[in-house]
């Protein structure tokens, strides 16, 4: 989908969105702020869209869509029987969970968010509620959930869901623009008069497996679009998977939004749920005074796709993380494994250059809180962390000499934080650091500030 939306100044969205309690608002700041830990301190994980959409990896009786691979039920216009049909021969015996999660904490990941049902409907978990799950429906029988729940905790990355809340496949929803979401904007479900309690009743049941049987720590929504779905839907969801879980957290896809937001951007507004998901784009500044992490691609597809190539380099990744993290948010980067259960090459080694550069520079990102300048930098970008201002050089000057705008604080010492090199330095109103010539890395070279009293500007 497109999210280019923008209607609203980012100050009006930032008072917009601060000005919004939430329906988790009852509770304390500072229990908020416990919850969320984990989550702010992690700043980089891996988005993982894996479902029967890998069968068809893009094409559909020789026809081949620019479109993204797991909408291919819907732009392909498949009737559910025939989508059905990729069921028995989904059979990914490739699949290896502590190869996949080894990827992910290579490159730097906290943390992983796998689609345990998108809108296709099939459960990528045994679910007890349906059959039409990988354990029943396929000749691979396993369960690569609990594969990969397991393989996190053995391996210490964090395992969390994603969950459609728009469903092509159950019986109480019927599509009646089929292949239209592309000129409508997006893809809808209609609810079938009198159904929709028995089709909440289901999601809760199949939420009910999720939490209580892999123990996710996220549950991210989507598909909440669909006209049939409230933000009041949303808030009893919420409060639902939170009655099973306390400390777990929610998207802002759970709900809709309130009066006053329509101008908003979807992905942008924080109501029900507990940080936005800005989708395929960063918001330029930032969304001030709430948590948020933008959901990319590597390419154009989230599911898998076999004739996709159109990757983005390492640096530009490398770029986007910072870039985030710089704002204040979150980046959780989608790979689409293939049906056999591989993660595509250039996924694996775009991560792995990723998990070369965390490896010297993760110190920088971790943990740290947005830029303290309200102006962009010229030359890259800045976080800052515990009386340290990091200072990420994208373009490196020519004549070595960088200059960075006036900050609070004195500046103690300067250097660079792959090898520690002192960097020297003056200090008046901005700090102008004498560099050597040549960048050390040409992704991104960072350099540590000690300021006396950290703080703002
Ligand atoms: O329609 C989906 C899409 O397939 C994908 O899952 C992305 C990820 O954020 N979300 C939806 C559109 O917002």
């Amino acid at each position: 989908m497109t999210t280019t939306c923008r209607r609203l100044s980012a100050t009006a969205l930032t008072l917009l969105l601060i000005a919004m309690p939430a329906a988790g608002a009852q509770e304390a700041p500072a229990d908020r702020d416990a919850r969320m830990k984990w989550w702010r301190d992690a700043r980089f994980g891996m988005f993982i869209h894996w479902g029967l959409y890998a069968v068809p990896a893009g094409e559909y009786n020789g026809k081949r869509s620019k479109e993204i691979g797991e909408w291919i039920m819907s732009w392909a216009n498949i009737p559910r029987a025939e989508y059905e049909k990729f069921a028995p021969t989904f059979n990914p015996a490739r699949f290896d969970a502590a190869q996949w999660v080894r990827i992910a904490k290579d490159a730097g990941m906290k943390y992983l968010v796998i689609t345990s049902k998108h809108h296709d409907g099939f459960a990528m978990y045994d679910s007890g509620v349906s059959t039409y799950d990988i354990v029943d429906a396929t000749p691979y029988r396993k369960d690569p959930m609990r594969a990969l729940a397991d393989e996190c905790r053995r391996q210490g990355i964090t395992f969390a869901f994603y969950y459609s809340i728009m469903d092509w496949h159950h019986p109480s929803q019927y599509v009646d623009a089929p292949g239209k979401h592309a000129e409508a904007g997006h893809g809808q479900t209609r609810m079938r008069e009198g159904r929709k309690q028995e089709y909440v009743d289901y999601m809760k049941a199949q939420l009910r497996e999720l939490v209580t049987k892999y123990d996710p720590a996220v549950l991210w929504f989507d598909g909440e679009w669909v006209d049939w779905w409230t933000e009041e839907d949303g808030q009893d969801l919420y409060r639902y998977v939170r009655g099973l879980k306390p400390g777990i957290l929610i998207n802002n896809r759970v709900g809709k939004g309130r009066k006053g937001m329509e101008g908003l951007n979807r992905t942008d507004r924080v109501y029900a749920g507990d940080f936005g998901t800005p989708e395929q784009q960063i918001p330029a500044s930032g969304l001030p005074g709430v948590d948020w992490e933008s959901c990319m691609t590597m390419n154009d597809t989230w599911g898998f796709k076999h004739y996709d190539e159109n990757w983005k380099s390492s640096q530009a990744l490398i770029r986007n993380l910072i870039d985030i993290v710089s704002k204040g948010g979150n980046y959780l980067l989608n790979v689409g494994p293939t049906a056999q259960g591989e993660i595509p090459r250039p996924s694996v080694e775009r991560l792995a250059d990723m998990g070369r550069w965390m490896a010297v520079n993760g110190e920088s990102l971790y943990g740290t809180g947005a830029m303290p300048f309200t102006e962009q930098l010229a030359w890259g970008r800045a976080t800052r962390k515990d009386g340290k201002l990091y200072l990420h050089v994208f373009d490196w000057p020519a004549d070595g000499v960088l200059l960075v705008p006036q900050i609070h604080g004195k500046v103690l010492t300067a250097r660079m934080l792959a090898g520690g090199a002192s960097v020297a330095f003056t200090q008046t109103t901005g700090i102008t650091l004498k560099l050597p010539v040549k960048a050390p890395d040409p992704i991104a070279s960072v350099i540590v500030l000690d300021i006396e009293s950290s703080g703002g500007r």
